[in-house]
Formats: structure tokens, sequence, C-alpha cells
């Protein structure tokens, strides 16, 4: 798929025409682009060949001259422009996008003082203490870019969970398009909904392995053929990670599943349990003896075979599950399909790609009961974010779709959780709205007892329904804030807050560690997914796994309740 490579142009372009102040308004316009590139389904080119330039202007935030660059590259495989830029800016500037603190700017500066170009190269003159004395940086700044960088390489080249699961499966339908293969599932940590994927496990059930590792082979997202077998192929893909796909008999599906669903803790464990039965259980089967199989075909059985509860993928991390699954206590998690709402979406009102209409539309094409805007306060610059009166006009908007859709619109606000724990708004503006998400997005460097006494007296107003993205975390990219969460659980709970899993796929956060830390104070969650687009409803799922992940169930999640008893929860 192009959209792969599209996007990490788009973001390049952004990185370098970010390194010029006057192009500024140019740049975001890319990423825009990229991000909307990387978040959307469907295939750009097959868009552009059913409906051309216009399909292509159908994508939130593409315009005109962006489709045009998207056209050249589908037709021509470049971009001038792309190909100009790179030529001024030899820099690789997306290696250091992970990089807190370290934008183009910087780069460039480093680039012009000591040629560097990557990370191994700024990794080099940090070392030999060559950053310390170019004007902007100094001692305290190598120090931070070394720890940055240690926590790249310590963090390797796992994706992003999101990126596995679509790209896994992708390669699902496209086994099963041809009628060789009679079952195929997903497996490994995807299955098990794991923040990040080191690879994707794939397993099939076919009478022509030959044919499907033909096919496995020459599926379009492969970029190199690590090994080839008989009944396990591993290829490179694309997007940077490789895939397993093995051929399993029919009689051992259910054990291969389990098996090659990990984790490792939690199969060595159940293999334990299997051991203490006078059994043995391996890959192709649970067996009594060497030679009677009593259990291969059923991934369930095995599990009630050993006395167990099934216990769901999310849960086999060895954190206690397997304990409560002998005991028959294995909790009925929350599902995507109990989500009534979203509580977390931005318009382009602030920095949303979509308007009010356009993400109403989209949610109630998903059945949902309720939204939630909840645009940035203007403590947020960067993100356009609105003052009090901003707020006010915009919500007569709202009022004024309130009979137009199908869907009950809540009015609300993301509103900054400044560095005294004081909120960004005014106490009438945000008492006139149905949903109020109070985050931290500034000032994040602070120790332990600031970060969480300024979360605390943020709650303590008693204004806050939901606390948003509280470890203020990016996947592989920013560090969590230093924070007390037993103690912000205490307050939450004690103010009827609610803890957000942010299902956006570089937060996920609350992670699910977070989630089974805090759960214990009894506090309630609500899963959104802080969407700027309207395909960014889709990541639902992934904020749904974290909190099965973290053993919730639909009665710890606010956006599982009914219209009415949802308000009943945000009354303060
Ligand atoms: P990943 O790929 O790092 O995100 O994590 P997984 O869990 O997908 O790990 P992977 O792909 O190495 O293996 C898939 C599953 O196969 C793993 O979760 C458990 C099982 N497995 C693989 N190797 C072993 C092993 O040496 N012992 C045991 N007990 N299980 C293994
Ligand atoms: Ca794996
Ligand atoms: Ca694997
Ligand atoms: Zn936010």
């Amino acid at each position: 798929m192009k959209n792969v490579e599209l996007s990490r142009m788009f973001n390049e372009m952004y990185y370098m025409l970010s390194t010029d102040e006057k192009a500024r308004f140019e740049a975001l316009a890319y990423q825009r682009a990229a991000r909307s590139i990387e978040s959307m389904q469907d295939d750009i080119s097959e868009i552009y060949e059913k409906n051309g330039i216009k399909g292509l202007m159908e994508i939130p935030g593409i315009g005109k001259g962006l489709a045009e660059h998207i056209e050249e590259y589908l037709t021509t495989g470049k971009i001038a422009k792309y190909e100009d830029l790179k030529h001024r800016f030899p820099v690789d500037f997306s290696e250091f996008s992970g990089m807190e603190g370290f934008g183009p700017k910087k780069a460039m500066i480093l680039y012009d003082k000591l040629g560097i170009k990557n990370i191994a190269d700024l990794k080099k003159a940090a070392e030999e203490h060559k950053i310390r004395d170019i004007p902007g940086f100094g001692e305290k700044s190598e120090a931070l870019i070394l720890k940055n960088i240690s926590m790249i390489s310590a963090t390797g080249s796992r994706i992003l969970l999101s990126t596995g699961l679509n790209e896994a499966r992708k390669i699902v339908s496209y086994l099963l398009s041809e009628n060789i293969v009679s079952r195929c599932e997903i497996a490994g940590s995807t299955r098990r909904m794991r923040e990040t994927v080191g690879d994707i496990d794939i397993l099939v059930i076919s009478e022509r392995p030959e044919r499907v590792m033909d096919l496995f082979t020459e599926y379009g997202g492969v970029k190199s053929i690590v090994v080839r077998g008989e009944s396990k192929t591993t290829v490179l893909l694309d997007i940077g990670t490789t895939c397993d796909l093995r051929v399993i008999k029919p009689g051992s599906f259910g054990s291969a599943l389990q098996y090659f669903t990990g984790s490792k803790d939690h199969n060595i464990k159940v293999r334990k349990i299997a051991i203490d039965h006078n059994y043995k259980l391996n890959e192709y089967g649970l067996y009594s003896g060497d030679k009677n199989i009593i259990e291969g075909k059923d991934e369930d059985a095995i599990y009630r075979e050993l006395g167990m509860d099934y216990i769901p993928p999310e849960m086999r991390e060895d954190r206690g599950e397997i304990e409560i699954a002998l005991s028959h206590k294995i909790p009925s998690l929350v599902e995507l399909s109990e989500i009534r709402g979203d509580l977390h979406l931005h318009t382009t009102e602030s920095d949303g790609m979509n308007t009010t209409e356009e993400m109403a539309t989209a949610a109630i094409k998903r059945h949902y009961e309720y939204i939630a805007i909840t645009n940035h306060s203007k403590n947020l610059k960067i993100a356009h974010g609105l003052d009090d009166n901003q707020f006010m006009e915009y919500f007569k908007k709202i009022d004024s779709l309130a009979d137009r859709y199908n869907i009950k619109i809540l009015k609300g606000a993301e509103v900054d959780i400044l560095k005294d724990g004081s909120l960004d708004l005014d106490e009438n503006t945000l008492k006139s709205m149905d949903v109020v998400i109070a985050s931290v997005h500034m000032d994040t460097n602070m120790d332990t007892n600031d970060m969480t006494d300024r979360v605390i007296n943020a709650i303590k107003t008693n204004m806050v329904n939901i606390l948003g993205h509280p470890t203020g975390r990016l996947i592989n990219e920013r560090q969590p804030f230093q924070i007390d969460l037993d103690e912000v659980a205490k307050y939450c709970y004690k103010y009827k807050t609610a803890m957000e899993i942010n299902a956006s796929p570089e937060r996920l956060d609350l992670n699910d560690e977070n989630i089974l830390k805090t759960s214990k104070y009894g506090v309630y969650y609500c899963i959104n997914t802080d969407s700027h687009n309207i395909y960014g409803y889709d990541n639902m799922e992934l904020g749904v796994g974290t909190a099965r992940r973290g053993w919730l169930t639909r009665n710890d999640v606010i956006n599982t309740m009914d219209l009415k008893n949802l308000m009943k929860f945000l009354k303060k």
C-alpha cells in the first residue's frame, strides 16, 4: 500500500518545512495530511483509481495541492517538491521525531555546525561532548539528548498495536481471498492487544501449504522473504516488522492458537497446570501419556479440560489470571459492542480536521447514542484553543444542531490543567458544559510531588468529569509524567472523576498496568478516542483492548452507560 510511503514522505516534508518559520502553516498542512493518511484504512491508490483527484480531496486534511502531490507520486513514483527539499535538507528528520524537545530547527543547527544527519551521528557527538558548546544547547540538553536516545533504542523497533493490527487484518483477508485457506487467525501479542508488537503471528489451516506460502510471499506489503519453509514462513514487511505464518493441522489448531498467542509466561504456567493433571501440553495438543490426544482442535476446550475458565487473550500475561481461572472467577470483560458513545472529540473549531456535523454523522453510522465535542482551551495555542466566549458561541451552534441529528451531542471541553492545578476556563463556562475533560499539556517536567498536587488540585475544583490522558506518555516517544497515580486515583474516586483510557494509538493512556494499579480504588474509567478526524473513531477498539488488558468490565466504564445514566453520572 502506498499509504505508508506517502504519510512518511509528507511527515518528512512537514519536518523540512518546519525549519522555516514562514512556512509554518504550509508545514502543518503536510503534517495534517500525513496523519490523515496514516489513520485511514482505505487504500489511497484505489481511491485515486476510482475517483481521481476529486476522490483524494475528500480525505480529511487533503486539499488540491496535496491531492496533486499524491497523484504525482502514484503516477510517477516521485514528488518533485519532496526531492527538492530532500536535496536542501539531507538530514533524516523522521529519525529524530521520537526525540522530545529536539525539533527540526535544532536538528538543522547541529547539521550546519557538526554535520549531524541521523541518530547515530547525534549519539556520537553527544558522547564526545561536542553538543554542549553549540549556542542554544548546553550541558543539560546534551544529557537529555543522550537520555532520549537510550529510550528510543531500548524500545527498539516495536511497532504500534494499531499498525500491527491493521496490517495483520489485511494479511488475513488477503490469505482468505483465494479459497485455499479454511481458517486464518491472528496470534501473538497482536491478539493479546499489547500496546506494541514485535512481530506479527498468523496461523492458518490449509490442505495446500505450498500454495499458501506462495500466496503469502506474494503479498503486496512484503519487502523481502526471511525464511521460507513447509509449515512456517517469515517475511519482512514494508511497515518495518516481520510476520510469521504457520500452517497448522486442523486437529492441532486450538492448541497451536493457545501456544502462539502467548504470552510466554502465561504459557509456562498453563503447562505446569497440565503437568499437575498428569497431562502434557504443547503446540500440537493436550496429551495424556505420550500418544493419547485429549484435545487439540479447540482452544477453549483446552482451558476447560485443565479445570479453568476460558481466559481472554488480553489477560494472558501471568498477572494472576490463571489463579482466577482456576477458581472460575474470570470477569466478563468490557466489549466494543457495549460502548455507547465517545466523549473526547475535536473539531475544526480547535485542531480537528472535521466539522461538528461530520463528526456527528460518522458517530451515527457507528450507532452511537451520544458524543461529546471537547475542543482545547486557550492555553493550548498551537491547537487553536478556545477562550470562554468562543466556547459559549460554539455551544449555540451545538444547540442549533440538536434537532437535526439523531444523536445526543454533548457540550464539552478538554480544558488545560495549568501549572498550579487551576483550570484554564471560567467556572461559569465549565458549569454550562455537559462534560469537562481536564488534561495536562504543558509544563510537564515537574517532579512527582508537584505534578501529583497539580492534578489533585484540578480534581478538587469538583468541575472535572474526566481526567484526560493521565500520564501524558507517547509510546516510543515521550515518557509519562512523574505522577503518583495511587494518590490521583483516590481523589478521582472521591470526586467522581473518571480516569480516561485514551485510545489514540500512540497514547493508550492509562495503559494496562496503570489500570490494574488504579482500579483497586474503585474509580470509573472512560474510553475515548480523542479523535481529530472521522477515522479516529476506529481507535475505540484499541482503548477497549487496553481496558480488557486491565481486566475492566462494563460496570467500570462510564461510556457503556445509556444516556440517562451517563447524564446522572456527569452531574456534579
Ligand atoms: P512480540 O512478537 O514480541 O510482540 O510478542 P509475542 O508474544 O507475539 O512473541 P513471539 O512472536 O516471539 O511468539 C509468539 C508466542 O509464541 C509467544 O507469545 C508465546 C509463544 N512462544 C514463542 N516462543 C516460545 C518459547 O520459547 N516458549 C514458550 N513457552 N512460548 C513461546
Ligand atoms: Ca509476535
Ligand atoms: Ca513471532
Ligand atoms: Zn489532550
